[in-house]
């Protein structure tokens, strides 16, 4: 007898309920007191926001006489209705990591480097802020403020504006970086350099008939785990779920249809499957057109009349397929990306079947990678084919949530010496003829004469920061960061660390002492973000946008502060002592938006800046169609304002590219390169070649194959290296927490408690390596030593190792011994610091580094 998936579930939940009687209730603890549970403390549910990964969770926790106990997702919540993943719950323990910066502190060892003991001291936060306010002044005194550099890791994206978006213009350093560029940004040119839109998207799972995930693994990552656990079993129900990943990730052991692809070789599969969904008619009708007398002129090696077919809301099908489709046959594409051409037909007929329902859900496996711009392109071109664009099912722009921006930084706040210090080249090398970071298109700007000036964008190269450190050490005399940790986070991280010991003084604002730390001059502790920071955070999922409150909700243990708000204040405080009083004067000004009171004291500015950029919610005064909130006591309240669904196909006819069309063929890419090449005296061939891409002439503005690039030779470095995420990381951060390790085997193939690098056994047997054996990975930038798994969730070539451990520092946990010892290797240390160019990101995957692996 055959069960189908759901009947049977019903069978066993009719079981479950059974079996249940007499037990508590599931949600006994919403409830709060239970008489049942004995003399356990009242305690109540308390809104905030875990900032674990970038779904950004509206979340609740369960607070009895102070201590929190528990998490949830914030029950009003429409983005994870309610849920959150298990990487929420691991917050409990970062709040009581026993291992937590606990006062500031400073260094007393003037040597630094990796494993050199900084002699850290306790200071109060008066001595700190004095310090780092001296430095500041006397810097500004030799007339180059351009050499204090801050960085951000983590924050949050309303009161960052607070520190991020003051502090260096009023300052006056151009030297300012976001770590975006190591953690996403290669995903966003695929739809904004056809879309127009730069940013990441939402989905409709709901209603999706086939899912195509891509180089993510929703299950246990990327933006919105909640809602793709919810989400995903009914999927299965209404159509097919493809994924396309070199390793067995959670959803490829749960999908219909797994290819693991040969790393790197995406765009010819993207390639294959939009030829063939061209060539058999499976392209939406009304998103694309058609061909004008209705008969389907797409036959493998022809070249199409670009006449004989009308677009709707498209611009440059026909170029597409002649510059790049027409010879793109799944049987070219097999030889590449190992995947049988049968399979290829198969899931392409599946993607077209399901047609505007069909969503393809792009992620970092495709675009992180060398070269990623195209494969980032020819992935999200899918969508466009499919006419999946803001459809029932299908794939959305993000959902923006009202927030307000605080008061604009005036003239009267930025001096001369502020002005000039802004407008230096900056560390990053950013918009080089070999490192253009075109990720956002091309500004317009009018002056008063209405004249308009026209250039390509450039944005962060964070990864690049470091050699820019190394480059000119002298570039660099203050360095403050926050909530990072790029001598672990970064690709070469080994660079990291040679760059962080030539810096003279540095300042690190995190809750723990981990790699980077280890450099600092002085360390401020930080509030742990979800549990004791005050803020807004905005976000989207479920085809919902949301301003989630962060709070503190139970009382910090140690004397930590918010960076971006609190310190912020303190500082200009010390700095209005030393003459300096813009920054404050900047801050003073603002006003709280229900008492009209000026803040006098850090908590106040704190407050008034979340009411300042949350008031939209909750004032009243605007007209909202989602949540009805009436003050900032209600807001704080229930934590959450939910905006309304967002409408289908809101932005057919408007899309910001060039043309206002989904682009085929990129007029968007185009004249930013243009401008770009123009800038440089150049063409834009050169500018290609010059940043290690093959295309050239047409072939540059339409979505297309580019093949792997690789770091060793396949002789000496035999395997290719697959990098992912921990279902349990929260980014960097969580490895201190013995629930981290205790759990680590919830990641497929990996085991408790220890590092391993996943090998297939016909590989292992090959080299003689047994399953627990400890191995070392030896790449052309380094070597880790962790345990060999033995397991056929890979290829064989290839090696697959989580990223998350391999801490030398962090903590008791983290680190087999603190300070000195990683527990396992760090990924970063075998990976080579390499960049998809045109976006300016840090390339992890796509297989672009070779290893070999040796018993140690
Ligand atoms: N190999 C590999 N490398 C990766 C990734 C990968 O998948 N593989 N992912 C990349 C991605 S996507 C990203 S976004 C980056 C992230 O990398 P980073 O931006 O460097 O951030 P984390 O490593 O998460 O930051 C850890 C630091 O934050 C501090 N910290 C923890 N919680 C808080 C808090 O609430 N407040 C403050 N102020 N500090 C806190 C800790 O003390 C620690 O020093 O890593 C990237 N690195
Ligand atoms: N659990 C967890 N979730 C997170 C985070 C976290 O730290 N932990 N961080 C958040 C952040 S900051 C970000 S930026 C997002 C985004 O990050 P995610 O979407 O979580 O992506 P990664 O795991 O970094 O992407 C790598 C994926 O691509 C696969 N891959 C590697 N090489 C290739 C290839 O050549 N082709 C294909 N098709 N796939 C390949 C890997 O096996 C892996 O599944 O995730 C967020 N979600
Ligand atoms: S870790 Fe990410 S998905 Fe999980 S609860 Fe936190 S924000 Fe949500
Ligand atoms: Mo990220």
């Amino acid at each position: 007898m055959e069960i189908k998936r759901r009947d049977f579930l019903k069978i066993t939940a009719a079981a479950g309920a059974v079996a249940a009687v007499g037990l508590p209730k599931l949600n006994a603890f919403a409830a709060g007191h239970d008489a049942k549970a004995g003399n356990a403390p009242k305690g109540e549910w308390l809104p905030s926001t875990c900032q674990g990964c970038t779904a950004w969770c509206p979340v609740e926790f369960y607070v009895q006489e102070g201590r929190i106990v528990k998490v949830r997702g914030n029950q009003l919540s429409k983005a994870n209705n309610g849920y959150c993943c298990p990487r929420g719950h691991l917050m409990i323990q970062q709040t009581y990591d026993p291992d937590r910066i606990k006062v500031p502190m400073k260094r007393t060892n003037p040597q630094k480097g990796k494993g050199i003991d900084p002699r850290f001291v306790p200071i109060s936060w008066d001595e700190a802020l004095d310090t780092i306010a001296d430095k500041m002044i006397e810097l500004r005194k030799t007339g180059h403020p351009e050499k204090l550099t801050y960085m951000r890791g983590r924050y949050s994206p309303t009161s960052t504006d607070l520190l991020y978006g003051t502090l260096p213009k009023i300052y006056g350093t151009g030297n300012y970086f976001s770590h975006s560029a190591i953690c996403a940004e290669a995903e966003k040119m695929g739809p904004g350099y056809t879309q127009g839109f730069f940013g990441y998207r939402d989905y409709d799972m709901a209603k999706t008939k086939c899912l195509v995930a891509w180089g993510c693994d929703p299950l246990s990552s990327n933006r919105q785990v909640p809602n793709a656990i919810n989400k995903l079993g009914d999927i299965f129900d209404r159509g097919t779920v493809i994924v396309v990943d070199p390793r067995l990730s959670s959803i490829a052991a749960k999908a219909n249809e797994w290819l693991p692809i040969k790393p790197g070789e995406d765009g010819a599969l993207a390639s294959a499957i939009a030829h063939l969904l061209l060539t058999e008619g499976l392209w939406s009708r009304e998103f694309v057109g058609d061909f004008k007398d209705g008969k389907n002129l797409f036959k493998a090696g022809a070249t199409v009349d670009e006449a004989a077919f009308a677009e709707k809301q498209t611009y440059g099908i026909v170029k597409y397929w002649n510059i790049e489709l027409k010879d793109k046959t799944p049987a070219w594409a097999a030889k590449k990306t190992l995947i049988p051409a049968e399979q290829i037909i198969k899931v392409a007929r599946a993607m077209g079947k399901a047609g505007s329902a069909c969503a393809v859900w792009m992620g970092p496996g495709v675009a992180m990678t060398p070269r990623g711009t195209y494969a980032s392109m020819a992935v999200y071109a899918l969508n466009g084919i499919l006419g999946s664009i803001e459809t029932e099912g299908g794939v959305f722009q993000s959902s923006s949530a009202p927030g307000t921006k605080f008061p604009e930084i005036k003239d009267i706040f930025i001096d001369e010496l502020a002005k000039k210090g802004s407008k230096g080249k900056k560390l990053d090398g950013r918009g080089a003829k070999d490192m253009p970071a075109i990720m956002g298109g091309f500004d317009s700007k009018k002056d008063k004469d209405g004249k308009v000036t026209e250039s390509a964008k450039a944005n962060v190269v964070t990864n690049a920061v470091a050699d820019g450190i190394l480059k000119d050490p002298a570039a660099c005399q203050i360095f403050i960061s926050t909530w990072s940790n790029f001598n672990f986070s970064a690709t070469g991280a080994q660079r990291w660390d040679k760059a962080m010991a030539k810096v003279p003084f540095f300042v690190h604002m995190v809750t723990n002492a981990s790699e980077m730390t280890q450099f600092a001059d002085i360390v401020l502790p930080a509030t742990f973000a979800p549990t004791e920071k005050l803020s807004v955070i905005s976000n989207m999922a479920n085809l919902h946008g949301h301003l989630s409150i962060q709070q503190q909700v139970a009382k910090p243990l140690w004397n930590v502060k918010a960076e971006e708000t609190e310190v912020m204040w303190l500082l200009a405080e010390k700095l209005k002592a030393r003459g300096f009083a813009n920054q404050y004067d900047y801050y003073a000004s603002f006003e709280d938006p229900e008492t009209k009171q000026k803040p006098t004291n850090a908590a106040q500015f704190c407050e008034i800046a979340a009411k300042i950029s949350s008031q939209k919610a909750w004032n009243g005064k605007e007209k909202l169609k989602g949540d009805k909130l009436s003050s900032w006591a209600e807001f704080k309240k229930k934590g959450i304002y939910n905006t309304e669904t967002y409408a289908y196909k809101k932005n057919w006819g408007k899309f910001k590219t060039v043309t206002h069309k989904f682009e085929f063929y990129s007029e968007t890419l185009k004249k930013t390169l243009t401008l770009f090449a123009a800038k440089h005296k150049t063409s834009i061939d050169d500018i290609l070649k010059a940043s290690g891409y093959e295309a050239q002439g047409e072939l540059v503005f339409v979505p297309h194959y580019e093949s792997p690039k690789r770091h060793g030779s396949e002789k000496e470095y035999p395997f290719t290296f697959i990098d992912h995420k921990s279902r349990l990381n929260r980014e960097g951060r969580s490895a201190n927490t013995v629930w981290y390790q205790e759990f680590k085997k919830v990641d497929v193939g990996d085991k408790s408690w220890d590092d391993v690098a996943k090998i297939n056994p016909l590989d292992a047997k090959k080299l003689g390596i047994k399953d627990g054996d400890t191995i070392r990975l030896t790449s052309t930038t380094g070597s880790i030593t962790c345990k060999a798994r033995l397991w056929e969730g890979v290829r064989q070539g290839t090696v697959a190792k989580c990223y998350g451990q391999g801490h030398w520092a962090y903590g008791r946990v983290a680190a087999k011994e603190y300070g000195k010892t990683p527990l396992g290797g760090n990924n970063n240390e075998l990976m080579p610091s390499d960049f998809d160019r045109l976006s300016g990101a840090t390339a992890r995957n796509g297989g672009f580094t070779g290893v070999k692996i040796e018993k140690a």
